[in-house]
């Protein structure tokens, strides 16, 4: 077969790349339309809680709240569906899972969600509580934290160094009150804040940084950008700093959650990418990006341009000789219009989740991809690849390729026709050609059927 030139350099210079110099995507989730992020760093991994925009929204439609996680901030792994409008039953269960905030405390981890209830006012802050990260998180009270109130919405979570843990909240107003040491209840008043920066919307994110108190908020609506103010105390006085990001038109809402990573400061908000790529009408169907900054000396932040498509440098490379969930995803071609064949649009795949096997890669369809950027394959090449499937349409296959959508092929694992669904199963396949730092396409492919194989976990061997 004859090498095309370009392709040649572009594997030579990928081979050359050191670890860790491969991009993160924008937005960082495709599988699924997601909003207001809440990222949680714990051990080692950056846990993203978001909101959950159904397929079908026009308005909000929002009916429970997911996870993802990643240590490399350029590949992200579907955790599921972590809590819903059934964890609190009390509420109104046919939409209102609105932003929520995750905190670890003492072992545990607490989940305050804005959701609803009957009649008017309607707004309420519910708290849940889980074992680990992924959840499943429980209802705690069995009622409102708060509320109901209108605008008793968005709240955030923050302990301070004396162990006093605050939660603000709040849509137009700023309110705060001091939780108690069970992160279930609170002491003392509920306190609307006078210094409450001027631009402030919704969507506060509060937290401390090298002695200073930060609120980021999603400032006045519409469109939203995002808004910061500092503080020398937890309770204000709030003084206005400017913006992290200037609104754009072309998106109405915004809603930040800032955290440091290995080193690294990330902002993530939302914008509307995956929906205008599908459609020329604003749904509510909304995607969860992401960008690095740094702060200035003084700990103000600088003005940060409006999301691009791509979202941060990885932080490190995957290793491919571990186990890998094949939920775990760079970019794939589901809800998007394909930037590989502009102008194109590809049908892709999507997660599913069983209480036997977690999350894993479903509905894929002949041509949907998925990438999995900056894989150390290391100096020596791969030599087989290993994938946990079930089910297989016929003709239904895992091509195997480096670099990009069309890069060399190390190799075709033949996934049909064998197998049932629900039936997992090894199968394996020979490779060539893998060394170095590179980002892995998984190309499905096969006939008929709508849903060709799932695939559960995957992993290379030497
Ligand atoms: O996602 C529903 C609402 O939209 C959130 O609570 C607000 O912050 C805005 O993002």
């Amino acid at each position: 077969m004859a090498i095309k030139p370009a392709a040649l350099i572009c594997a030579l210079l990928a081979m050359c790349l050191p670890a860790g110099l491969a991009r993160a995507d924008n937005p960082v989730i495709q599988t699924r339309f997601t909003a207001d992020p809440a990222p949680l760093v714990h051990d080692g991994v950056v846990y993203l809680y978001v909101g959950h925009d159904e397929d079908d929204a026009a308005g909000f439609k929002m009916l429970d709240w997911r996870l993802y996680s990643s240590t490399d901030m350029a590949n992200w792994t579907d955790r599921g569906v972590v809590a819903s409008l059934k964890t609190f039953p009390w509420a109104v269960q046919a939409n209102d899972a609105w932003a929520p905030q995750v905190i670890a405390r003492d072992g545990k981890f607490y989940l305050y969600a804005p959701i609803s209830v009957a009649g008017s006012p309607k707004n309420v802050i519910a708290v849940a509580v889980a074992d680990n990260p992924a959840g499943p998180f429980k209802d705690a009270l069995g009622k409102p934290l708060i509320g109901p109130i209108e605008g008793y919405i968005d709240p955030t979570v923050w302990i301070d160094d004396d162990g006093q843990a605050y939660l603000y909240w709040g849509n137009p107003h700023l309110w705060y009150v001091k939780l108690n040491k069970d992160m279930v209840s609170y002491s003392g008043p509920i306190v609307q804040v006078d210094s409450k920066p001027a631009d402030y919307q919704e969507g506060p994110w509060f937290y401390k940084r090298n002695d200073h108190y930060y609120m980021a908020y999603a400032s006045t609506c519409c469109p939203e950008g995002i808004g910061y103010a500092m503080s020398e105390t937890a309770t204000g006085p709030w003084v206005h700093k400017g913006k992290v990001m200037d609104p754009n038109p072309g998106a109405t809402g915004n809603h930040p959650g800032i955290v440091d990573y290995k080193g690294k400061s990330y902002v993530f908000g939302f914008n509307y990418e995956l929906n205008f790529a599908m459609t020329p009408i604003h749904h509510e169907r909304r995607s969860v990006t992401m960008t690095e900054f740094r702060y200035n000396p003084d700990g103000t932040i600088p003005n940060q341009p409006w999301w691009d498509t791509k979202g941060a440098a990885q932080i490190e490379p995957v290793d491919p000789y571990r186990r890998v969930e094949a939920e775990t995803i760079a970019w794939t071609s589901r809800i998007k219009r394909d930037r590989d064949r502009p102008y194109a649009w590809a049908p892709g795949v999507t997660t599913a989740q069983d209480d036997a096997k977690g999350v894993y890669v479903t509905r894929i369809a002949d041509r949907t991809y998925i990438k999995v950027a900056g894989v150390d394959f290391g100096k020596t090449p791969a030599k087989a690849f290993v994938a946990s499937v079930a089910g297989g349409a016929p003709g239904a296959t895992i091509e195997l390729r480096l670099d990009r959508i069309d890069g060399p092929v190390m190799g075709v694992l033949q996934v049909g026709p064998v197998g049932d669904a629900g039936q997992w199963r090894e199968e394996t396949v020979d490779v060539t050609g893998a060394t170095g730092v590179r980002d892995l396409f998984m190309i499905f492919r096969g006939r008929g059927a709508e849903s060709l194989f799932d695939v559960d976990y995957w992993r290379f061997e030497h």
